[in-house]
């Protein structure tokens, strides 16, 4: 049977009423500007894109206050530019940017509002470790055309679509628009993104867990109890015995989730409390919790659905706890059990 690509797909979701024109559009442009910045991960140390940006030896830093790669700004630039002159878009947001981009005046607007992390995991760039791009899709609010931040700011249930690409040893898109979660692995040769896995499902139990365990001493008294349980294998309260993983790249490792299972942790602890957290809501936690429910899998903050969260900040930080779904409630129920409110 003839593999179906990413554009086929994409046609039979609008025959089917789940998207529109310019979603359709939109989801197609990221995917192309996916494919080159691929190209440009790709290249190494050949493609003179390793290490730190900044000229004259000052080193680049970004909103985050995050010393920046040079990859992070050529994929933050290959996604403006994809974006800038189709128009489906209103604006852009990016992890890169303190403010949204505005589409240029001289380019037709359109009814979405598109955030991304150009490059997520860009630390691991260097040592050729997989990375990814990271992209959520909201509706623009009727009647704004000069969309400001908070027009970004609305909760992820209202997320039309959102996806990630992760540049592995295969480039590999997964992408939902609420009507389950799919996956399309690139054809270098044909250059074209291929229907892989539809209807991705995440098992409801696992015992493989994934967690920056030097943290340890800094987590709130609940995780250090359930992680503690995890580790007690089967000869603990669990019963069985778990393995752990942590790539220290989300897409990366949500990536090994939805393909075969798992949980994947970023709690509050004492160093990050008063930051919220350390992952951004809108443009990981939010995307990455909309294809994982639509993959049968759950996402918390630990004491609440992530995507119900009211956001208060275009880069909002949130603790994450996502994956397979009775293996996220037993976490969830700890932190609640522990706040006396479960
Ligand atoms: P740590 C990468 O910087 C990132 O935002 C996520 O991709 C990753 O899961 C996390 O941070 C890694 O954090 O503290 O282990 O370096």
């Amino acid at each position: 049977m003839q593999p179906i690509s990413l554009i086929q797909f994409l046609i039979e979701a609008r025959r089917a009423g789940h998207i529109n024109a310019e979603l359709s559009l939109l989801i197609e442009v990221v995917a192309r500007a996916c494919k080159r910045i691929a190209v440009a991960t790709s290249k190494g140390a050949l493609g003179g894109v390793l290490g730190m940006a900044g000229s004259d030896g000052t080193q680049s830093i970004n909103v985050q206050g995050e010393a920046q790669k040079k990859l992070d700004v050529i994929s933050n630039e290959i996604l403006l530019e994809a974006n800038a002159w189709g128009g489906h878009l209103a604006a852009c947001a990016s992890e890169e940017m303190e403010d949204p981009q505005q589409i240029p005046d001289r380019y037709p607007k359109g009814n979405h509002l598109l955030m991304f992390d150009p490059l997520d995991g860009s630390s691991n760039i260097d040592v050729n470790i997989s990375v990814g791009t990271i992209f959520s899709v909201l509706h623009c609010p009727d009647g704004v055309t000069e969309p400001k931040a908070e027009h970004f700011l609305q909760p992820g249930t209202e997320q039309l679509a959102a996806g990630y690409v992760v540049y592995g040893p295969a480039t590999v898109l997964v992408l939902t628009f609420g009507h389950g979660t799919h996956e399309f692995t690139l054809d270098r040769e044909v250059g074209s993104f291929v229907l892989t896995r539809r209807n991705v499902r995440i098992p409801e139990q696992t015992a493989e867990f994934a967690i920056n365990m030097s943290n340890q001493r800094h987590w709130q008294a609940p995780m250090q109890r359930y992680i503690g349980e995890l580790l007690a294998g089967k000869s603990g309260p669990r019963g069985k015995d778990f393995n752990m993983r942590w790539v220290a790249s989300m897409v990366a490792d949500v990536h090994r989730i939805v393909t075969r299972g798992g949980v994947f942790y970023y709690p509050l602890d004492a160093e990050i409390e008063k930051q919220g957290g350390k992952l951004r809501l809108m443009y990981e936690a939010n995307p990455m919790a909309f294809i994982v429910e639509q993959a049968g899998g759950a996402a918390s903050t630990g004491r609440q659905r992530i995507m119900e969260l009211q956001p208060t900040g275009l880069h909002q930080r949130v603790p994450v706890f996502l994956g397979s779904k009775d293996e996220v409630e037993v976490a969830t129920n700890c932190h609640l059990q522990a706040d006396g409110t479960h």
